[in-house]
């Protein structure tokens, strides 16, 4: 389903393509949605008078309060009749965030999926495992569509019961595996328990995301797994998975820029910041008629590449979501993201993939404690002792982040096990 018309189109047409879109979303925001039509006036702006994509930089941000602000329906562009998909995000602070589909948005999504697929080679003949979770969550049925669509078959277990995925891989002859990256990877523990080894199995791809995760993780779920793993993103208020994925160089994550209009902005001051520099992802969509979004902040950290691609296609890419704005920790006042110290681990040599970040408090001072699990290897480790492994986590995490941490080395299978998002941090400072 690679569509060369639209992922190859030249540049200077796709912005014509994207203008046209953004000028059709604009009218539609205003016409249709109370709260859109009032914050373009306060801004003085009107659609009419978006005549270059450089008009986008006077549209006002939306954020993810004004979402809940508008709970439920309130951002919607349509009649609820109109209305084929209703999805929501939990939200960790309480209230969630509902998203709503039309027919066409539906036949949008599964498009931008099957290309999606595709990117992550999976063909018509593959047989794809969606273990992403089926639900209000957008990652199962986002999946599934675009698997459809595809005309692959789909095998539309969701998450959880893990040793039944693994006979289902087995005797199916899964080849394509769709689930978070901390999900694979437990897959692969619990394989192991049932005496299957990867390497017997049919998997060839894996796509895998709606998590931060590493260039160093994907090397281990790759080793592990015995097959080739790609990153894709997206989030549930702008679509869902398919916002972005990488092609086979792996060099970032191509953004279907024909659907959506992505920017980089200085968190702090809402400053648009040029291509390669790092800050939060902001999205426009220009196709979606149920919940068009104008300049919605991610929260997510990344950076715009806008050089060219070897596979050919043309939409830009984004750089690996390093962490979310939110999920930042500020340890005695330097910035940390639990991806770099993820790094740090997968480069030791025989370090259990499973960690988590526990904060605390204590006299004023804060304290990161990184708890890893302890591995065979280190249990057989004739050269280093317990003791020893700690220490030299501990110096490579401190010399990389310049802070001191705390390590602490806890029994395998101690750290909960994620069939979704994995958690990776515990904050028990009282704000
Ligand atoms: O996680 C959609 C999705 C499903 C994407 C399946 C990919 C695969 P939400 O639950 O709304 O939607 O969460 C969106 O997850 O803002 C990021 O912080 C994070 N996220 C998603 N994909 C990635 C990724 C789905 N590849 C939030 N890398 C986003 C890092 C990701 N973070």
């Amino acid at each position: 389903m690679y569509n060369p018309q639209i992922e190859a189109m030249p540049r200077n047409e796709l912005k014509e393509l994207q203008l046209e879109r953004l000028r059709q979303t604009v009218k539609r925001c205003e016409e249709m949605v109370p709260f859109y039509r009032k914050r373009l006036r306060d801004a003085g702006i009107t659609w009419k008078e978006i005549t270059s994509l450089d008009d986008l930089r006077r549209i006002p941000f939306t954020t993810k309060d004004d979402l809940r602000d508008n709970y439920p329906f309130g951002m919607f562009a349509v009649p609820v009749r109109e209305i084929v998909r209703i999805h929501a995000s939990s939200g960790t602070t309480g209230v969630p965030t509902v998203v709503g589909y039309t027919k066409n948005d539906i036949d949008m999504w599964s498009e931008l999926m099957a290309r999606a697929l595709v990117a992550g080679k999976t063909e018509k003949s593959d047989i794809v495992q969606v273990a992403y979770g089926y639900g209000l969550f957008t990652g199962g049925l986002g999946f599934h569509y675009g698997v459809e669509r595809l005309g692959a078959s789909v095998i539309p277990i969701s998450g959880g019961n893990t040793k039944r995925q693994i006979r289902m891989m087995v005797d199916l002859g899964t080849t394509v595996l769709c689930c978070t990256p901390s999900y694979a990877l437990y897959m692969a523990e619990t394989a192991e328990e049932m005496g299957i080894d990867f390497k017997e199995l049919k998997l060839k791809s894996g796509i895998f995301g709606a998590e931060p995760w590493s260039d160093r993780m994907r090397e281990k779920i790759e080793r592990i797994l015995n097959l080739s793993a790609f990153d894709i993103y997206g989030l549930s208020e702008v679509m869902g998975p398919g916002v972005a994925i990488e092609c086979e160089h792996k060099q970032g994550l191509h953004i279907f820029e024909d659907a959506f209009i992505p920017e980089i902005i200085d968190p702090d001051t809402g400053e648009v910041l040029s291509p390669g520099k790092q800050g939060e992802l902001v999205f426009t969509t220009l196709t979606k008629e149920g919940m068009p979004l104008l300049r919605y902040r991610t929260r997510d950290i990344s950076s715009i590449d806008e050089g060219e691609c070897p596979c050919g296609r043309t939409h830009v890419r984004m750089r690996r979501v390093s962490g979310r704005t939110d999920d930042m920790l500020i340890i005695r006042g330097v910035n940390i993201f639990p991806s770099q110290i993820e790094s740090v681990l997968m480069n030791i040599e025989g370090l259990s993939p499973h960690y988590q970040l526990v904060v605390d408090r204590v006299g004023g001072l804060d304290i990161l404690e990184v708890q890893v699990e302890v591995t065979e290897e280190m249990f057989s480790d004739r050269v280093r002792g317990l003791e020893e492994w700690e220490e030299v986590i501990q110096s490579e995490i401190e010399s990389y982040l310049g802070i001191s941490v705390k390590i602490t080395l806890v029994e395998p299978r101690t750290i909960a096990r994620s069939e979704g998002k994995a958690i990776r941090i515990i904050d028990n400072r009282e704000i």
